[in-house]
């Protein structure tokens, strides 16, 4: 049966082919990094990063440390999802009553659209870590939700559209540190702001590329063979944690149960920006372009915690990597409460 995946065309968006002899199913743009070091005024390195497309363009909510080294969200603009313009001003939200309402730091933001409204989430500061929720539909004004959660969690991806009348959300638990541990869990709720119906997903391990702690990537694509879900997993070395990502196919209608799951990465740090910068070996996905009628997709990478990069690759022979690189371990497959 042919492949069907869902989503709105996107024939502008980034490509380049696969290079000549390469055999990978995920490469990386040429141009790469594609943001560098001081890209404006007053922040360091912008990196685990969410451009999503605006009209015939691109905009993104992007992770930018400062000179001081607090994270902050900022609003990126481009015309082809390549070259960025980033205001040098962090994004200020506001809550429901229109009372500024910011957060200490601000990093790994997520953004999807559900029903003509962009939804953020990423890593806030409530006490200690936590994932923070806002929604926009211009990019100027954001509003402040309820926190999802209460600390200590990261990685929260939400799915682009509501399943049996909820929203899920992957998130992963952790602690208030550099976390040595963790698993993907789910979430549901009706309305956004209460969540419920927890379920684990995906465990670390036992393969060592994602033995430490794994979590959540881009929010999910989906096509006919289930949900595409890009994960990053962490190994630790004596040289310190090893971010490299691999990804899953989760059931369309219970995504809490994972089909398949590659047994080794689809992408980890080799090139200079991704062995070198601020933290080497780190590849941290937050977002992907695809074009449901070529197939195409481009995944959106922070590379060292400093750098972003883009890797590109065809849906159908990712599937077909997943399918047919396929371990699951124990849990996956399995409703696990
Ligand atoms: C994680 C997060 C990411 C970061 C990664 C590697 O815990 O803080 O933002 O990219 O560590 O340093």
């Amino acid at each position: 049966m042919a492949l069907t995946i869902i989503g709105d065309a996107l024939p502008n968006m980034p490509w380049q082919d696969r290079p000549a002899g390469y055999e990978g199913v995920l490469w990386r743009d040429t141009r790469n990094p594609i943001i560098g070091w001081n890209p404006t005024p007053k922040t360091a390195r912008i990196f685990n990063s969410a451009p999503v497309p605006w009209g015939d363009e691109f905009i993104g909510v992007f992770r930018a440390d400062h000179k001081d080294m607090y994270p902050h969200l900022h609003v990126g603009r481009s015309k082809d999802a390549v070259t960025w313009e980033f205001e040098d001003e962090e994004i200020h939200m506001l809550d429901e009553d229109g009372n500024p309402y910011d957060s200490r730091y601000s990093y790994d933001p997520r953004v999807v659209l559900i029903d003509g409204v962009y939804y953020v989430t990423w890593c806030t500061d409530f006490g200690g870590p936590a994932l923070g929720l806002a929604r926009t539909t211009d990019f100027k004004t954001f509003t402040r939700m309820e926190n999802i959660c209460t600390p200590y969690n990261r990685n929260g991806v939400l799915f682009p559209r509501k399943i049996n009348g909820d929203y899920i959300l992957l998130t992963r638990p952790s602690d208030a540190g550099h976390t040595g541990f963790g698993d993907i869990f789910m979430s549901r709720s009706k309305d956004l702001v209460h969540w419920g119906r927890h379920r684990r997903v995906m465990t670390a391990g036992p393969v060592w590329w994602e033995a430490t702690k794994i979590g959540a990537g881009a929010p999910p694509i989906e096509t006919s063979e289930g949900w595409l879900l890009f994960y990053h997993g962490v190994q630790n070395t004596c040289n310190g944690f090893v971010y490299s990502f691999g990804a899953v196919l989760l059931d369309l209608e219970n995504p809490d149960r994972v089909l398949y799951r590659t047994r080794n990465y689809l992408h980890t740090p080799q090139e200079n920006y991704e062995t070198n910068g601020f933290v080497p070996n780190v590849t941290f996905p937050c977002a992907a372009l695809h074009d449901p009628g070529t197939g195409r997709i481009a995944v959106y990478y922070g590379a060292a915690d400093t750098y972003t990069g883009i890797v590109y690759g065809y849906i159908p022979e990712i599937i077909e990597q997943i399918k047919s690189d396929s371990e699951l371990i124990p849990g996956d497959g399995e409703e696990v409460r």
